[in-house]
């Protein structure tokens, strides 16, 4: 850690070679007023120190050590659970480029209003400068971030979640380019006052300025608020980078799935914020597949590129994992659980009388005792009487991807992976079956664009709706949703000229329901099922049957070895309900009306076929 003042170099050490970036930072520093400025080296120490700081204000409790080495909780403030997407801005120079799936406002406008938030908002504070790249270093699809915060949780989290420090630095040099990302909790301090264990302001603002590519988050402590990798950088501003020069970023997990005779494919999925992304991404095949491994390059963020050869290949920008705790278990999930054994950070979760973790659905009984994430006394009975979660349903883990056991051997590997497959998928109680292959691309792009989706916990707002997701995209695309979808589908016409084999195009849905509202597919490692049936397809060994949307497999054309899932069953998550889907079209067409500014041709057209189909 380095600390000084000096404020033309705002204090910058001797490796830090990039006079735009000092330049930036003494002009931040200049407006924001911090009581001082640290340059973040990345390095465990300084990691540590700012982990004891943390617990001396209350901010973090250190786990026991025996049974959660290295590991720490962190309560936030019960108003800062979630990203706040009413209060995410894309401030492009047009409203149209926002598009109508966006909040925007003009440019002019949004930089009057965060000039006079962030105006001495650091004071009392430090000023964390921490430079960071997404992606592999150096790699020729990674992009490096400078993150300024006060707020020593997102430096500390950031760590884990991106390759932070002064590795960065290097490959910075003197005249690197890099994404600036402005952060605050929004809240100083004044000499007299004592600080809170989680300062946050009930006025939030998460900007993106798509033309100048810059980030500027205001009043949040919490996830993609905050972490301003993430969301803010590797998806909004991200994709607007691969508009303008023909690449993707995308809402994926990456796993790479292996045969029993060494086969490999990689492929990519699509699935909105709290859907099971990461439970895919370290899926272990079940009984009867034997031989088969599951790797992970990534859970939650895709950077896809056509490579020399003209395949599309995709790294990870990310370096951890910011996951969802509640559910989690050694049944649905254990590679998972093995990597959050230690070196974890904890966020709303419940704290056991022993000093380690739980949330609801780690064990089948929760213990007589807990503190729950509001810091109160928790048991069964209260939690019974109360409805009270002992864990926030949004409760996180953040980690290292090392921790990872089934941690894919490329996944650092700067040339990325090549993808063989993309998967789309909603969480859909009724309607969208298990899965379908898309004919050709351009039915591949419909069912993305068209994809619905139940609200969860990891947004503000109501949960358990169904809203259209387009490409699981809906609060992370950082421009016109319709030009999205031609971005995809000139990515598509680009492929086929150069001869290479498209990926193909699958959707799924884990969630069907019966008539009690339980889950009729049991979901986690059984999906291997549904994967292996993917990559027979392409092998061009799986049958299928076609439908008004798309091919899926007759109960016939799955492997069942091990499984006891009954054809009746199988019947009912995979049956096309046309009355449903008539309805479903509906939606689509709501959708497309909203859209209409710029959605392609091909959409329509294809929407109108399909109207043509099921009206026959
Ligand atoms: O955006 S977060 O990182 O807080 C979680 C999510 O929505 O995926
Ligand atoms: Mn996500």
């Amino acid at each position: 850690m380095n600390a000084v003042l000096s404020p033309s170099s705002a204090g910058a050490p001797a490796w830090v070679k990039n006079p735009k970036l000092v330049a930036w930072v003494a002009e931040m520093a200049a407006l924001t007023q911090p009581a001082k400025i640290v340059w973040c080296d990345g390095s465990a120490q300084e990691s540590e120190a700012l982990c004891e700081a943390m617990i001396e204000r209350g901010t973090l409790k250190r786990l026991n050590p025996l049974l959660r080495p290295n590991s720490f909780l962190a309560l936030s403030d019960p108003s800062d659970v979630a990203r706040v997407e009413d209060r995410t801005f894309i401030c492009s120079e047009k409203r149209e480029d926002a598009g109508p799936t966006n909040n925007w406002v003009a440019p002019g406008e949004m930089r009057a209003t965060l000039k006079g938030l962030f105006d001495g908002v650091m004071r009392g504070r430090t000023l964390y400068v921490v430079a960071f790249s997404m992606g592999p270093l150096g790699s020729p699809i990674a992009h490096i971030g400078v993150e300024l915060t006060d707020s020593p949780y997102v430096v500390v989290n950031m760590r884990l979640m991106t390759r932070m420090g002064r590795a960065v630095y290097n490959v910075l040099g003197e005249s690197g380019a890099f994404v600036p990302c402005m952060h605050t909790v929004g809240k100083p301090l004044r000499a007299q006052d004592a600080d809170v264990a989680w300062p946050c302001n009930p006025t939030k603002y998460i900007v993106q300025f798509p033309e100048t590519r810059e980030i500027w988050s205001f009043g949040s402590g919490y996830g993609g608020n905050a972490l301003l990798g993430k969301k803010c950088f590797a998806l909004r501003i991200a994709s607007v980078m691969g508009r303008d020069e023909g690449w993707l970023a995308e809402h994926m997990l990456i796993l790479g799935v292996e045969n029993p005779q060494g086969e490999k494919h990689y492929v990519a999925a699509a699935f909105p914020s709290a859907c099971g992304k990461t439970n895919f991404a370290m899926l272990i095949p079940p009984a009867g597949f034997e031989g088969w491994k599951v790797t992970t390059i990534g859970d939650d963020i895709a950077w896809i590129k056509a490579g020399t050869d003209g395949r599309l290949r995709a790294i990870n920008p990310e370096a951890g994992y910011f996951g969802v705790a509640p559910g989690t278990n050694v049944a649905t999930n254990p590679n998972c659980m093995a990597s959050l054994a230690r070196d974890t950070l904890f966020t709303n979760v419940a704290l056991t009388d022993e000093g380690d973790v739980w949330w609801e659905g780690m064990t089948d009984a929760p213990p007589a005792h807990l503190i729950d994430w509001q810091g109160q006394d928790w048991t069964p009975e209260i939690g019974k009487a109360t409805g009270k979660k002992a864990a926030h349903p949004n409760a996180r883990f953040t980690v290292s991807a090392i921790n990872n056991p089934v941690l894919d051997a490329d996944w650092d590997n700067p040339a990325g992976v090549p993808i063989s497959a993309f998967i789309f998928g909603g969480r859909r109680s009724s309607t969208v079956p298990l899965v379908t292959e898309a004919r050709d691309w351009v039915e591949g792009v419909y069912m993305a664009a068209t994809m619905g989706s139940e609200t969860t916990a990891a947004a503000a707002g109501e949960q358990g709706v169904v809203r259209r997701d387009p490409f699981a995209m809906l609060p992370f695309c950082g421009y016109n949703m319709s030009d999205y979808f031609a971005h995809w589908l000139t990515l598509g016409r680009q492929l086929e000229k150069s001869g290479v084999a498209l990926p193909r195009i699958f959707c799924v849905n884990w969630f069907r329901t019966d008539a009690q509202g339980r889950f009729l597919w049991p979901g986690f490692g059984e999906n291997m099922r549904v994967l292996k049936w993917m990559l027979d397809r392409l092998a061009g060994t799986a049958n299928g049957v076609e439908h008004l949307l798309g091919t899926t497999p007759r109960f016939e054309d799955l492997d069942w070895q091990g499984s006891s899932f009954s054809r009746e069953k199988f019947e009912r998550i995979t049956s096309i309900d046309l009355a449903a889907w008539r309805f479903e079209l509906g939606l689509h067409g709501e959708l497309f009306d909203k859209l209409s500014y710029h959605l392609p041709e091909e959409l329509a057209a294809f929407k109108a076929t399909l109207e043509q189909r099921i009206a026959a």
